[in-house]
């Protein structure tokens, strides 16, 4: 099964194969992992070998405006920047956009705007492919749901099958070949009095794509086999807390998570850290904290940069220990 397969299926009924409008535009918030995808059982299509569960991160995402370009050739522009289309970001965007070109002399506008480094393991990928996946709905007005949005914006990057909604979110791994029930969904419970704080120590561009490092560690890592039943464990208790608002369940269980996912890159060869020096400063001060008896937790993704989770209540106090990080409440509108 390829890309073209899932979009041929998905856009069968649809009336408008080529634009109905002349622009569109679309925002996605980016979301972090509580409990992470690492490990794909189909590259082609981006199908998880696990389920994971997200949380979004409000304002802090990418925008698009997406228009159909008269002189037939894409063009693009991130912040205001002409996109170069050699670059790995630009490769990717290249390639999904060929998927929605249903006549090779339409050609792409994108303008997009995002406040997050790229790649940097801040999900930019995530928020971009999922406000593009809109954008590309509202231009041709197929009027496709959520769920088939979600598949479509797996094809650009897994975890943008997340970044479609505010919140909680949920991304079933699924077990059919052509990835037709591997999509995202939004869970019902809120938590205003949850906090997300931004802790970056490096906005450079990591050296290895996480896309790289998962397939090395599912090829390579010995501990890679106990990660779907890590996760199925993690999973399982993260939706428990978050219905019961059990904060200790959430922050020990994300921070585990977060860990074992490490432990399997490291175990991979040639070995995958993401870490820097002052990933592992930031570690032990949250550990000292929480000693103390703040209750703080982290979580890390494909760089070196920590999310940090605590409750409203010791924001004060989490602002006094990490004065510059931006804090996101992602159940209250800023
Ligand atoms: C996640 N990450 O669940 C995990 C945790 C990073 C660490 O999803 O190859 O950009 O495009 O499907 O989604 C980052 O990987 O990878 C990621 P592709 P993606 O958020």
């Amino acid at each position: 099964v390829k890309k073209t397969d899932v979009v041929r299926a998905i856009l069968a009924d649809r009336q408008h194969l080529l634009p109905c409008n002349t622009e569109a535009e679309a925002y996605a918030s980016s979301n972090i992992a509580l409990c992470k995808y690492w490990g794909k059982r189909n590259t082609e299509l981006n199908l998880p070998m696990t389920s994971s569960f997200s949380i979004s991160l409000g304002n802090f995402g990418s925008n698009i405006r997406l228009s159909v370009n008269e002189n037939v050739a894409d063009t693009a522009c991130i912040n205001d920047q002409l996109l170069d289309w050699q670059s790995s970001f630009g490769k990717r965007l290249r390639e999904f956009l060929n998927l929605f070109r249903i006549t090779p002399t339409l050609g792409f506008h994108a303008d997009i705007h995002t406040n997050i480094p790229i790649g940097a393991g801040l999900a930019s990928s995530a928020c971009g492919f999922a406000s593009l996946v809109q954008a590309l709905d509202r231009l041709f007005g197929w009027e496709l749901s959520l769920l088939e949005l979600s598949i479509l914006a797996r094809l650009g990057s897994g975890s943008a099958s997340r970044s479609l909604w505010q919140g909680f979110v949920e991304w079933h791994a699924g077990t059919q070949a052509d990835g037709m029930d591997s999509y995202a969904e939004v869970c019902t419970d809120v938590w205003p009095d949850l906090c997300i704080g931004l802790l970056i120590l490096s906005d450079t561009e990591k050296k290895i794509s996480s896309r790289v490092a998962m397939q090395r560690t599912v090829a390579t890592s010995p501990f890679y086999t106990a990660w779907p039943e890590t996760v199925r464990h993690d999973l399982s208790a993260i939706k428990q807390a978050v219905r019961e608002k059990d904060f200790l369940l959430l922050g020990k269980t994300a921070e585990s998570n977060a860990l074992s996912m490490h432990a399997t890159m490291l175990s991979s060869w040639p070995p995958v850290l993401y870490a820097l020096p002052g990933t592992v400063t930031a570690m032990q001060k949250i550990w000292e904290l929480r000693q103390a008896g703040l209750m703080v937790f982290f979580t890390q993704d494909a760089g070196p940069n920590l999310k940090l989770l605590f409750l409203a209540k010791d924001k004060a106090h989490m602002k006094t220990h990490f004065p510059n990080m931006p804090i996101i409440q992602p159940f209250i509108n800023e």
